[in-house]
C-alpha cells in the first residue's frame, strides 16, 4: 500500500476507509430496492471502485466540483452526500437531492459540489470542462474532477474539451475510471493503444495509478489539485479498478463476457477496503472492533435512510414541470 506523505493522521485515514464502506454498504442497500422492486428502473453499482472516488474526493474542497457517471452513486457518497436523500432519490421521494426527478442516473448534490451524475456517456466532460472555465474567468481557485469511464474515451467530445482545457490551462482533472469493461465488451478489444497517451497527444500531463489504492490515489489527487489551484492544470489521470456487479443490476449472467475466476481474483486479491482496512490494523491506526463497530454504524445508518425513504412523501404532481426550465 502507498504512503501517503502529505496526509499523515489517522483521522485522515479513518475517514476515508469509512467513506469507502458507505460507499460499498449504500451499494448493497440499493441493490436490494432494485432486487426486491421497491427502486424504479435499475441502477449500475460502483461496489469494487470505491478507493477511485475517495482518494479523489478527499482531496477536494466543499467548493471544487465534480462531474459523474451512470456509475455515480460512489461520486456522490464521496463527495459529501447523506444516505437519506440519495434513497429519497433512487426512490423518487420529495425530499430527494433533485426531489426525485434525478434518480440513480441523474443524482447531482449542488450543496457539495456535484454537478451531477450523467446517463450520456462521456456526457459530463463538457460540463466539467465549462466548470472549469468558469472558475478561471471568474478567478476563483476551484478545481473541477471530471469522472469518465474507459468506453467513454471512445467519445469525440472528449478530444474537444482536452484541446480546449490544454490550450486555456483550465483547472480541470480528468479521472479515468478503467474498470476493464464497457457494458459487456473488454477495453482492450475497442481501446488501441494507450488511454494516458490519447491526453498526453494534447499536451497534458498524464498518470496511470492503481485505483484499488485509496492512499496511491489520494496522493496523486492532492499533487494534482494542488498544482491545478496554481494554474498548472489541466491533468489526466487512468485509475485500473473493477466492477463486482455486471454492468447494471440485471446484468446477472456474466459468463459470456467474463469468468467468475476473474471476479474472484479481483474479490480475494485487490479489494480496495480489505486492503486498507488492514493497512490501519497493521500500522495501529485502528483495531479489529474499532473497525467492526464502524462497519456496524454503517449498516445501522443505511438500514435508517432506507425506512426513512421508502415512508418519505413523493412530491405534489403539480411539481411536474419544476425545474424543468429556468427561470
Ligand atoms: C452516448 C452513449 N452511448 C452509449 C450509451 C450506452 N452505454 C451506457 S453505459 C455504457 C458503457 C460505458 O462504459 P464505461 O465508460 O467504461 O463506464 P463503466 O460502465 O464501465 O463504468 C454504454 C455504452 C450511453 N448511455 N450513452
Ligand atoms: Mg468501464
Amino acid at each position: 500500500m502507498a504512503k501517503a506523505k502529505t496526509k499523515s493522521n489517522a483521522e485522515d485515514y479513518l475517514r476515508m476507509y469509512r467513506q469507502m464502506v458507505r460507499i460499498r454498504t449504500f451499494e448493497d442497500n440499493a441493490n436490494q430496492l432494485y432486487l426486491s422492486a421497491k427502486m424504479p428502473g435499475l441502477t449500475h453499482m460502483y461496489s469494487g471502485e470505491e478507493a477511485v472516488a475517495v482518494g479523489i474526493c478527499e482531496a477536494l474542497t466543499d467548493s471544487d466540483r465534480i462531474t459523474s457517471t451512470h456509475r455515480g452513486h460512489g461520486h456522490c457518497v464521496a463527495k459529501g452526500a447523506e444516505f437519506k436523500e440519495m434513497f429519497c432519490e433512487l426512490l423518487g421521494k420529495e425530499e430527494g437531492y433533485c426531489r426525485g426527478k434525478g434518480g440513480s442516473m441523474h443524482i447531482a448534490d449542488q450543496s457539495h459540489g456535484n454537478l451531477g451524475a450523467n446517463a450520456i456517456v462521456g456526457g459530463s466532460m463538457g460540463i466539467a470542462t465549462g466548470s472549469a472555465l468558469r472558475a478561471k474567468l471568474q478567478g476563483a481557485d476551484d478545481v473541477t474532477v471530471c469522472f469518465f469511464g474507459d468506453g467513454a474515451t471512445a467519445q469525440g467530445l472528449m478530444y474537444e474539451v482536452m484541446n480546449m482545457a490544454a490550450l486555456w490551462k483550465l483547472p480541470v482533472i480528468y479521472a479515468c475510471e478503467n474498470n476493464g469493461y464497457s457494458e459487456y465488451t473488454k477495453t482492450e478489444e475497442i481501446a488501441a493503444g494507450s488511454i494516458t497517451a490519447r491526453a498526453e497527444a494534447f499536451g497534458i500531463e498524464a498518470h496511470k495509478v492503481d485505483g484499488q489504492d485509496v492512499l496511491a490515489v489520494n496522493e496523486l489527487a492532492q499533487k494534482l489539485v494542488a498544482r491545478a489551484r496554481k494554474g498548472e492544470g489541466p491533468f489526466f489521470i487512468e485509475l485500473m479498478t473493477y466492477r463486482y456487479h455486471g454492468h447494471h443490476v440485471g446484468d446477472i449472467n456474466r459468463a459470456y463476457y467474463r469468468s467468475k475466476d476473474e471476479e474472484r481474483d479481483w474479490k480475494d486479491n485487490r479489494d480496495p477496503i480489505v486492503r486498507f482496512r488492514s493497512y490501519l490494523v497493521q500500522e495501529g491506526l485502528a483495531s479489529e472492533e474499532e473497525i467492526e463497530a464502524m462497519n456496524a454504524e454503517i449498516e445501522q445508518d443505511a438500514t435508517e435512510a432506507v425506512a426513512y425513504a421508502e415512508a418519505a412523501r413523493y412530491p405534489d404532481v403539480s411539481e411536474v414541470d419544476m425545474h424543468v426550465y429556468a427561470d
